[in-house]
């Protein structure tokens, strides 16, 4: 019974080349019994193609798109990875290159303003949107349900009680004082108040160009995208000719060091590190120099995950400071904390220890794509009111985005209440 669908197996290549055109031409006529008008399809005469299909030669070679898609420049790392060389610096005169934006989203997700493309398809999956998809439709009644459902939502979201009662509340006393006219005025107060929450820490990184070099220290919990993200900002830094040097300062683990070199090959970039169990002050230290002596523009020190609860490490990356400070009183000209999105409000303890050990001056969030709840931004911005300077919206080094606080909460808000 199985055998019937089982197929012959060729024995040599003659056997195979026999028994396949053989077989072939025996479902070929098979076929051609089976279905007597096949060869007969008629297109519709809009759609009717003549001569040859995708012949080399009938393709328009003067085709405006080919044209313009031939003829698109060639990255110059791209040309150096490719012929095993070091990449030649762009004039300061030309435009640096631009890593191309993801696909635009469809007419249906399309952002609320230009230059926002991504942030609503990457962030689809997030428990904010999630909870609010839907919630007008299914409330569309301005009332206290609506409210309701609305500090669920944020809640849920992990927007943090306090924040979401100071929320709601304040939309409750605008709703009885008759403020909006239905629930979709209500959705624009929120918006507009959720945006007021974020737009003061929605500030930029300033790479202060008089430090020479200015000193990014990287911190945060384990595995929340410290190196990535280091990786990511060398991809940035070196599209913008800034003059960069990477340090290994993760030394608990030889496999830290090597993310790091590999993120430093991938970018051209020169990375200074002293292996397994050195010290990672001294790396600093060492990393610091070399970058000063090569005239670089922005040195980003990588470091061990650690947790905010472990006395010990936290103290470490207190000498990590003291150290590069021998050198420069002014380094690290920027503490960066990554946090990963997806964490919770456990987020804030994270800063709140950080911030004690090392004096974190700017916050990177990162997996906001995925699962993450969106809401802990609203929660670590009400609290500390610590510039986010990027947010981690994928793996992709484009997928670090400067964080903007209108592309972020139009990407969490429904589009139409009947969204
Ligand atoms: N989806 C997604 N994944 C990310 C993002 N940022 C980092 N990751 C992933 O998170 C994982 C951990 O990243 P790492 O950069 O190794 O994290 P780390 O903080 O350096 O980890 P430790 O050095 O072990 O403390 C990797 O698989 C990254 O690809 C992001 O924005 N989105
Ligand atoms: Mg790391």
């Amino acid at each position: 019974m199985l055998s019937f669908f089982r197929r012959k197996k060729p024995q040599t290549p003659t056997d195979a080349a026999k028994s396949g055109s053989s077989e072939q031409d025996s479902r070929i006529e098979e076929l051609a019994a089976a279905f007597p008008d096949a060869g007969s399809h008629d297109l519709p005469a809009d759609r009717a193609i003549d001569g040859p299909i995708d012949s080399p030669a009938d393709r328009p070679t003067d085709s405006p798109d080919l044209r313009a898609e031939s003829l698109e420049p060639v990255p110059a790392e791209v040309i150096a990875a490719a012929l095993d060389v070091e990449p030649v610096q762009q004039a300061p005169s030309q435009a640096p290159y631009v890593a191309p934006e993801p696909a635009p989203p469809t007419a249906s997700e399309a952002p609320a303003a230009p230059g926002k493309s991504g942030w609503r398809e990457r962030l689809r999956g997030s428990t904010f949107a999630r909870s609010f998809n839907g919630l007008f439709s299914r409330h569309p009644r301005l009332d206290d349900d609506l409210l309701d459902e609305i500090e669920t939502a944020l809640i849920t979201a992990d927007v943090g009680i306090t924040a979401t009662t100071q929320l709601i509340e304040s939309l409750r006393k605008r709703m009885k004082a008759r403020e909006f006219a239905d629930a979709r005025a209500l959705l624009a107060a929120l918006r507009a108040d959720l945006l007021a929450m974020l737009r003061p820490v929605a500030q930029p990184l300033q790479i202060d160009t008089e430090a020479k070099p200015f000193v990014l220290l990287t911190v945060g919990v384990n595995g929340v995208g410290k190196t990535t993200t280091i990786g990511k900002l060398a991809k940035r830094f070196k599209d913008e000719n800034r003059p960069l040097m990477l340090a290994a300062g993760d030394t608990f683990r030889a496999a830290a060091v090597a993310q790091l070199q590999a993120w430093g090959d991938r970018n051209g970039v020169p990375v200074v590190a002293q292996g397994q169990n050195a010290d990672a002050a001294s790396v600093a230290f060492d990393a610091l120099q070399a970058a000063r002596a090569r005239g670089t523009q922005v040195l980003i020190a990588d470091t061990a995950g650690r947790l905010h609860t472990q006395q010990g490490l936290m103290a470490e990356l207190g000498k990590i400071k003291r150290v590069i400070q021998k050198l420069d009183a002014g380094a690290p000209h920027e503490v960066l904390m990554v946090i990963d999105g997806t964490t919770g409000q456990n987020a804030l303890s994270q800063l709140r220890q950080f911030h004690a050990a090392v004096g974190v001056t700017g916050l990177v969030v990162t997996k906001l794509d995925g699962t993450a709840k969106g809401g802990v931004v609203f929660a670590l911005a009400r609290e500390f009111g610590i510039p986010i300077r990027y947010a981690g919206i994928g793996e992709r080094p484009e997928d670090l985005r400067v964080f903007d606080a209108e592309a972020f909460v139009d990407a969490l808000l429904p589009e139409s209440l009947g969204a």
